[in-house]
């Protein structure tokens, strides 16, 4: 929460700039930072960050810690066991003029008698001289270095930009392809769909055609069971259309016979009526003729058919048809000529022994060139329906390819690469560096492995998962706290950038979990592996350069001005 107040109030000092450099300004403390150490009215002091404790102003750097946060002792190091966390201030401020910044320096390293010149360079950590140590001004040669630095730094961090830059406009390219080709493939796909269903239908035609030719030509082509299935849908086609004929004709009959019926009735009254006394040729005429027809036999008088034909005919639209399993052949029934079923006929007893011998008769006869082979009877379709299904079959296979093309294009699209998909284009890029006993190898959005540099074996790291933008400002490094180190050649390298790549589900760990990898980025100028540590058992974290994570002059600033602090 101090930390807070602390930037707080830097804004406000910086532009009043105040109390910047009065003699009031208790050693230790940033002119950023004067403020929180104006005396009260009663020349007392309040703990930044346990405000329930009040102590004499006068017992601020006296050499005695007595606020639990350490803040009534910024110059000294008589707060230095307080622990990071309770720390109410940032440590000791070093002024380093002329020449360089400030920064802070851990209380611990104030009047330990060294002369930590890479965070202090003015020297004003061992102003008491401890143990006869002075610590001259190194701050113009210092700055210098640092300044150089810096200015390589924003160099690469240019350079990289522009080279993020470039795979961002590759990133586009290779969406706008992939969407493209998406598009393509859905059209690609509909005219293959289509014509798939086409050519089925075609396929159906030519079955349909093709039988009805063998059918027709008689030919023995189509065998046994194939040959009795022909002539069953056929036939059953054609007892179907005539039975639907007759059910027409009996219904067209059955109307006749009635019209039949009422004109007989009209003309039996006109002749039972008529008046023979009336010389009236015309109807004289009619009733000889319907005497005629009368005599003929011809007459249906109200007569209908017989039930017994009746019978018959209802018989006939609606009966069984044709017991067709009845006249399957069996198995094989058809299919073999007969000189090659000689044995069937023989007694069962001797049929073994002679089957063996005519076996050996007919291969004899075979061989010499008295009895053509036995090639069993060709019970392939025809040509022209196994083209037509090979046809089908091509255009199937290319609509699979086509489909598996399109979830590819859709899946490779819907993969987060990152802001601007800035590691699009560096999918499949791989990288490796020695560290320790093994080599250790990551592609980008692939795979990583663990190589032994002993002997020929390696360990799978995992596939990439996910990518995860850590919150940098969440990060203690980049809180502009002072940590202890004595890596000065941490000075030189270039933070990370807060972008960290997922690989799990690696090889099983004896005994633990399967392997994963976290990759850290930093950016740089090319690829590159910095560091690798295991820093759980069987969980491995990588530091990676990259220019995809390189922000340029956007963020070379507020880098700047936080590595100085830090690191210095
Ligand atoms: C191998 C390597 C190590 C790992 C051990 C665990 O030796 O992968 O990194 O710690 O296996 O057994």
């Amino acid at each position: 929460m101090h930390k807070q107040l602390l930037s707080a109030s830097t804004a406000v000092l910086l532009t009043s700039g105040v109390l910047a450099g009065k003699p009031s300004l208790p050693r230790g403390v940033a002119p950023e930072d004067a403020k929180l150490y104006v005396p009260s009215a009663s020349k007392t002091f309040t703990c930044l960050t346990n405000p329930s404790i009040t102590i004499p102003f006068a017992s601020v750097n006296d050499d005695y810690c007595d606020c639990p946060d350490g803040s009534d002792e910024p110059g000294t190091s008589a707060c230095s066991h307080v622990s990071y966390g309770k720390l109410g201030i940032r440590g000791f401020y070093c002024a380093n003029q002329p020449g360089h910044v400030g920064g802070y320096i851990p209380l611990s390293r104030v009047n330990d008698g060294v002369c930590d010149y890479e965070l202090c360079c003015d020297g004003s950590d061992e102003w008491a001289g401890v143990g006869g140590v002075k610590c001259e001004n190194r701050c113009s040669e210092v700055g210098e270095k640092v300044r150089k630095l810096l200015g390589e730094r924003g160099r690469i961090r240019n350079e990289g930009a522009e080279k993020r830059r470039e795979l961002e406009r590759r990133a586009a390219e290779i969406r706008k392809g992939l969407e493209d080709e998406v598009k393509a493939l859905e059209g690609i796909i509909k005219s293959l769909e289509f014509q798939v269903e086409e050519l089925n239908a075609e396929v159906k035609t030519i079955e349909a055609r093709e039988r009805a030719k063998a059918v027709k030509a008689g030919k023995t082509k189509v065998k046994g069971k194939e040959r009795v299935n022909v002539v069953k849908e056929v036939v059953e086609g054609k007892i179907q259309e005539l039975k639907t004929a007759l059910e027409r004709v009996r219904e067209e009959e059955k109307g006749a016979r009635e019209s039949l019926v009422e004109a007989e009735v009209i003309l039996k009254g006109l002749k039972d009526t008529y008046n023979p006394n009336f010389n009236d040729e015309g109807v004289k005429a009619a009733v000889r003729k319907w005497d005629d027809y009368v005599a003929a036999g011809k007459s249906v008088g109200l007569g209908k058919r017989s039930d017994a034909e009746e019978r018959d005919l209802d018989e006939l639209i609606s009966g069984e048809g044709i017991d067709w399993d009845d006249l399957m052949p069996e198995e094989g029934e058809g299919e073999v000529p007969e000189i090659y079923k000689i044995e069937q006929y023989l007694p069962e007893g001797i049929r073994k022994w002679v089957h063996q011998k005519l076996d050996e008769a007919r291969q004899f006869m075979v061989d010499n060139g008295l009895l053509a082979e036995y090639i069993p009877p060709d019970t392939h379709e025809p040509k022209a329906v196994t083209d037509a299904k090979a046809r089908v079959a091509t255009v199937q296979t290319d609509l699979t390819a086509k489909r598996n093309s399109l979830k590819n294009a859709q899946s490779e699209l819907s993969i987060d690469y990152g802001p601007a998909e800035v590691f699009r284009p560096l999918k499949g890029t791989c990288i490796s560096n020695p560290f320790g006993e093994y080599t250790y190898e990551f592609c980008f959005f692939e795979k990583s492995y663990q190589r032994s540099l002993k002997d020929s074996s390696s360990s799978f790291l995992g596939d990439h998962k996910r990518i995860e933008i850590v919150d940098t400002n969440m990060s203690d490094k980049q809180k502009g706290i002072v940590f202890e180190t004595d890596d000065v050649e941490e000075l030189h390298e270039e933070k990370l950038a807060g972008v960290v790549l997922h690989y799990d589900g690696g090889a099983r760990c004896w005994n633990g979990p399967p392997r994963s990898a976290k990759v850290e980025l930093y950016c740089a100028t090319e690829n590159e592996i910095r560091s690798v540590l295991e820093t759980e058992k069987c969980v491995y974290t990588y530091e990676v350069g990259t220019p995809a994570v390189c922000k340029g002059e956007e963020g070379a600033e507020e880098a700047m001005k936080s590595q100085v602090r830090d690191e210095l």
